[in-house]
């Protein structure tokens, strides 16, 4: 490799190998030399910001160290790779995680106290990296966590977007979205100007033909943005690797500016090509389970999905091999359908630019890629107009109809005469305009489909993916239940149980390595000390959660109080307004009591959280009801500590870490059939929460593993909707009467103007009820009176708590991970023991 040290001068590099600090007095060292050099302060000029980068440059030296160490493992081994394709990665803060995984949380603490720092406060001083939506980009995270954690060769690929997910406010009880520009300081990426990839967009297609008669298209013309990699180290829990996130971010290809317009004296539009190009990786979209069909969004898409494959395919040539083993070498996971232009794209470079013929280039495509469904909703199914497509990117287009072509060949030949399944599965939807129908593509062009919880992986086998269980056979598609690493939704965010786990499982990274080893802690469940202990830190997560409330919102809570969650981004089919609804039948129900009644009802602390995408005005109408319920409810004398409702600004990866330690109960109450997974489900239940929940996505599997009796259930089942919503439009519907009493306070102005809400109301009394919140509202009331009982008798409580957690080992996402090895990559681990020394092969 053209790079390396001659052998002769090595010795001298390995004598000098860089190497990170070792116990404590070497992090103080570090520490201040970051201060005094890299940052250019001093002892008389160090706030906390200082010592928060100072403190994470000295753990990221350790970091790249071993990053540095397992990539060339990794490249010495030639073993197969795989690589996450995920337009989100929901990563959160990177140096608590850090300083876990590296096992050195102990040693950074007392150093920081020694030189006048709280490791809290330091922790605090970080931005999160909000790089995703919700649970699909915090799903990547957590994968990228296990991958690292199981010693898996794999790669992560993803946008940098300068701007992550808007930051929330709320003004006078409405969302307000504020630009979230979190790169200001950011020391967990490793700017890589020598890695660029220069990306076509626009142009035309020329076509050749060689002596042999050999047709070879061209793309030409065009513009062209560069691509720069960024690189995040992934540190593995207690293992030395550490795996490469790459994220690009764009830039003018051209340099700094356009010289010939500079010169002619055209500055500002030099310039101005130079901001469109950045453009491409500023900004996440903020619309989770929606496509808007953005000419933006599809260049993002195309932009990394083409760095990225250069990337991949320029580390496969570095082995020689022929291109029949690229399937051996690399795996591509399509995290949704996001990264299908993948596909596509490594079918052009074959073909186009290897010159393989199309079938033999199809087979490795096929070979290689999978892919992720993880939703059912119509309204979030990629499509993109056949125009844009062919003006954006004329040549995949072509390369998209011949992919069709062939598609359609083969089914035609399976289903002779059959015109209506013809039209169904194509990829090209023969609308006005037509569209690429982007599911179809992932799943003709990978050889493994899943969908991410029982439940959901059934329904996508027998209604959208349908005909092409009949056409490819049903080995094609997998179920993989997602899992959440207990790295960082245990040990990180719930330390006080984490340590009290250990103690009846025999140290910490027993179980966080094999999260199954949980089963042990039930053989304590009547151990009084245990479970003294166990209410005993709940408490503290409890109290440590009502001091941020009162310190964010001003209100007071009752950390005795019975904590009810449900945070989440805000949409419609998860049902936020159900929850809404009966947090003032019960306001309604209280303030109908007698003081001396009051006194009698178990206190609740109703806590809500999560963002509404800018443009969704009835998710907007939700948050803004939560809120002004919220004013009038903890402002009402006559209710007190019996009730009291919390809106928690600005809900993100951080301030889960403090919500989901607290809870006692969390709210999974989607419609039945419309929630694919769910993964905050797991991690409440891991914390030590009960569930209430609708039969839909992982609760189904949660009550599988901790029994019918630890979760409260409600609610209509998928398999009813569909007669339900029938008999909505034709069948003669009425609104559940208690849920009428709650419009009614509506209406009567109790929570403000009724015109702020008046959307909310008309969608279920006159639009149908899509999402059966009637349907399901007296299920939900009586189910929440039962939870009211239930934590009155709180040893039984406690029983439910320990035994749930002890039966939640499946859900690890390292679980998942070797899942998706096994049945879908064929990729093992590599042991950092089977290192084969430094620099020996180059
Ligand atoms: C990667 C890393 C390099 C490292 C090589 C070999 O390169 O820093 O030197 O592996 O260990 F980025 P590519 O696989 O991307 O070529
Ligand atoms: C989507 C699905 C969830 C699922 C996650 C991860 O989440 O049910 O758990 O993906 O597979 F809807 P969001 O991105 O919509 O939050």
């Amino acid at each position: 490799v053209e790079a390396s040290i001659p052998e002769p001068q090595r010795e001298a590099w390995l004598k000098n190998q860089a190497s990170g600090f070792k116990g404590k007095d070497e992090f103080e060292k570090e520490v201040v030399r970051h201060v005094e050099t890299t940052l250019a302060r001093s002892m008389f000029n160090c706030d906390e910001t200082a010592a928060y980068a100072a403190t994470s440059l000295a753990f990221r030296d350790r970091l790249v160290i071993e990053w540095n160490r397992t990539q060339q493992r990794q490249t010495f081994a030639d073993t197969k790779r795989v690589y996450y394709l995920s337009l989100e990665f929901l990563m959160g803060r990177a140096l608590d995680n850090a300083m876990l995984n590296v096992g050195e949380k102990e040693t950074a603490k007392s150093g920081l106290s020694d030189l006048g720092f709280r490791i809290e406060d330091i922790i605090q001083q970080e931005n999160d990296a909000a790089l995703g939506n919700g649970g699909l980009g915090r799903l990547a995270a957590c994968f990228l966590d296990s991958l690292a954690s199981l010693d898996y060769p794999a790669w992560g690929y993803g946008l940098r977007y300068r701007y992550g997910i808007f930051k929330q406010e709320i003004i006078d009880g409405y969302q307000v979205e504020v630009p979230d520009y979190w790169l200001d300081f950011n020391p967990w990426e490793f700017p890589r100007h020598d890695v660029t990839v220069d990306i076509q967009f626009y142009g035309y297609v020329k076509k050749t033909t060689d002596e042999s008669g050999k047709v070879t298209a061209h793309w030409e013309g065009g513009d062209t943005v560069r691509a720069v990699a960024y690189d995040v180290p992934i540190p593995g829990y207690a293992t030395p690797a550490t795996n490469n996130l790459r994220l690009w971010s764009s830039q003018a290809a051209s340099g700094e500016f356009d010289f010939q317009k500079f010169n002619s004296g055209d500055y500002e539009s030099s310039v101005a090509d130079q901001q469109r190009a950045e453009t491409i990786s500023a900004v996440l979209y903020p619309n989770d389970n929606l496509d808007r069909g953005k000419e933006l969004r599809l260049k993002q898409q195309y932009f990394w999905v083409a760095a990225s494959l250069y990337d991949i395919v320029r580390r496969f040539k570095k082995s020689k091999r022929p291109w029949r083993e690229f399937p051996d070498q690399v795996a591509i996971q399509l995290n949704d359908t996001h990264p299908t232009l993948a596909i596509v794209e490594l079918q052009r470079i074959l073909i186009d630019l290897e010159g393989l013929d199309w079938d033999d280039a199809w087979n490795i495509v096929q070979q290689t890629f999978c892919y992720t469904n993880h939703t059912v909703l119509p309204e979030a199914l990629e499509k993109w107009s056949v125009g844009l497509f062919q003006h954006l990117l004329p040549r995949h287009l072509q390369i998209i109809y011949d992919i069709n072509l062939f598609f359609l060949q083969t089914v035609e030949r399976t289903f002779p005469k059959n015109r209506e399944i013809l039209s169904r599965v194509s990829i090209i939807e023969e609308s006005q305009p037509k569209m690429v129908r982007m599911a179809y593509l992932a799943i003709v062009g990978s050889h493994k489909v899943n969908g991410v919880a029982e439940l959901h992986s059934d329904l996508i086998r027998t209604t959208i993916f349908k005909d092409f269980v009949t056409i490819f056979g049903p080995d094609k598609f997998v179920n993989v239940t997602n899992g959440i690493t207990p790295r960082r939704w245990l040990h990180q965010a719930n330390p006080g149980l984490s340590d009290l786990i250990a103690t009846k499982v025999g140290g910490p990274e027993l179980f966080l390595k094999d999260l199954t080893l949980l089963n042990k802690i039930e053989l304590s469940v009547n151990d009084p000390a245990f479970r003294k202990a166990w209410a005993e830190v709940k408490l503290a997560n409890k109290q440590r959660l009502a001091d941020y409330i009162k310190t964010t919102t001003g209100f007071t809570v009752n950390p005795k109080a019975l904590f009810d969650v449900q945070v989440k981004r805000i949409h419609e089919y998860k049902r936020q307004q159900l929850n809404i609804f009966g947090v003032i039948h019960r306001y309604l129900k209280l303030k109908a009591m007698t003081p001396e009644e009051r006194k009698e009802v178990p206190p609740r602390v109703s806590i809500f959280g999560g963002k509404a995408a800018p443009g969704y005005w009835m998710a907007k109408q939700i948050i803004h009801l939560i809120n002004s319920v919220s004013k009038v409810v903890n402002n009402d004398p006559d209710i007190g500590d019996a009730l009291k409702v919390i809106f928690i600004e600005d809900y993100n990866v951080s301030k889960a870490e403090i919500i989901v330690p607290a809870s006692d109960l969390s709210e999974h109450i989607s419609t039945a059939g419309t929630e694919a997974s769910g993964t905050s489900n797991m991690k409440f239940v891991l914390n030590g929460g009960l569930i209430i929940g609708t039969c839909d996505g992982a609760n189904i599997e949660i009550t599988r593993e901790i029994g019918e009796e630890n979760i409260f259930l409600f609610g209509n089942l998928a398999e009813d909707v569909d007669d339900l919503r029938h008999n909505h439009t034709y069948g003669d519907h009425k609104t559940d009467p208690e849920l009428d009493q709650v419009f009614d306070a509506i209406h009567g102005g109790t929570f403000g103007s009724v015109n702020d809400f008046q959307g909310m109301i008309s969608a279920v009394r006159d639009h149908g009820d899509y999402y059966l919140v009637s349907d399901d509202f007296h299920s939900y009331l009586e189910t929440q009176d039962l939870v009211d009982k239930s934590y009155a008798d709180q040893e039984l409580w406690i029983t439910k708590c320990i035994t749930s957690v002890s039966r939640m080992g499946f859900f690890s996402s390292d679980r998942c991970i070797n899942e998706y090895a096994e049945m879908m990559w064929n990729v093992e681990p590599l042991q950092p023991e089977t290192n084969i020394g430094v620099a020996k092969g180059e």
